[in-house]
């Protein structure tokens, strides 16, 4: 960043290519998502803002060359990327001329592969990092949470309580959180489904005793996910999808006792990526 404008700078072995910017400054206090990328010898750049008055606001491309000759950037497993910073015994380009940032980055990605920026092998600084960054929103109906708030939606005014059924994509890093909850009035019925060291966890009850089960897999990679459960009485089933890869791993367990019914009343709701902090929860 020079005097609130995104530079993009690369060097492929042939000399520096250089773009700015132009259209707007970044350092208004908002959130910007900022996209830059190299075919050979040409380097671009886009800037969204996410926020503020020109929130939403399509960007205009920039775009420049670098010198000819060489087109092909080698980088091996060796390699180090820094994102806010260099270290000062790392030799840097001398065309970069800043070498700290001072705000607040998430949501990254190298080649489409996000980035974790908790997952780091070492930091400088007092940086705890940013917990939350916006997303851009996109398909209606649909409702992202970016980890501190979540959502409560009505249960469906028709309900069978001898079957259930839900598919949601999610995506994240975190090893613990609550994706769903539901729970009767007495608690006494209740289903939700976390993460646990990154696996899907699905837990149970229909009033005579837990039904509970542990992924094997990690899906806590920052890849999207598809997660499907379905209950038909006293047996769920959970499918979680990388929607990537394709690769899919599923589930099953049967809860204890003869009852079979999820009784969740009409009134009552059902959480998805939290729950409001007042309130009694099993
Ligand atoms: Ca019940």
């Amino acid at each position: 960043m020079r005097k609130g404008k995104v530079n993009f700078l690369w060097d492929v072995g042939s000399g520096v290519g250089r773009v700015e910017y132009p259209h707007h400054t970044i350092h208004d206090g908002n959130w910007h998502r900022i996209e830059a990328s190299r075919n050979g010898l040409n380097g671009t750049i886009s800037v969204y803002p996410l926020e503020g008055s020109m929130a939403g606001m399509m960007p205009t491309p920039a775009s420049a060359n670098s010198p000819t000759t060489f087109t092909i950037l080698d980088v091996d497993q060796n390699a180090y990327l820094f994102v806010g910073g260099i270290l000062g015994t790392v030799k840097k380009a001398d065309a970069v001329r800043t070498n700290t940032f001072t705000g607040c980055m998430g949501e990254t990605f190298l080649d489409g592969k996000p980035i974790g920026l908790w997952n780091y092998r070492e930091r400088h600084g007092d940086c705890k990092g940013c917990v939350v960054s916006p997303q851009r929103s996109d398909a209606e109906g649909t409702v992202q949470l970016d980890g501190e708030g979540y959502s409560a939606v009505g249960r469906p005014t028709r309900w069978n309580p001898n079957v259930s059924s839900v598919t949601f994509k999610f995506r994240t890093f975190s090893s613990e959180s609550l994706l769903m909850y539901l729970a009767t009035e007495d608690m006494k019925d209740f289903m939700s489904l976390e993460l646990s060291e990154g696996k899907v966890k699905v837990n149970f009850d229909l009033g005579s005793g837990v039904g509970s089960a542990l992924s094997a897999s990690r899906h806590n990679d920052g890849h999207w996910k598809s997660l499907t459960m379905s209950r038909n009485k006293k047996t769920a089933t959970v499918t979680v999808v990388d929607i990537d890869s394709g690769a899919e791993e599923k589930i099953v367990t049967t809860s204890q006792g003869p009852a079979t019914g999820l009784n969740l009343k009409e009134h009552q709701k059902i959480y998805f990526g939290g729950l409001p902090t007042i309130g009694n929860y099993r």
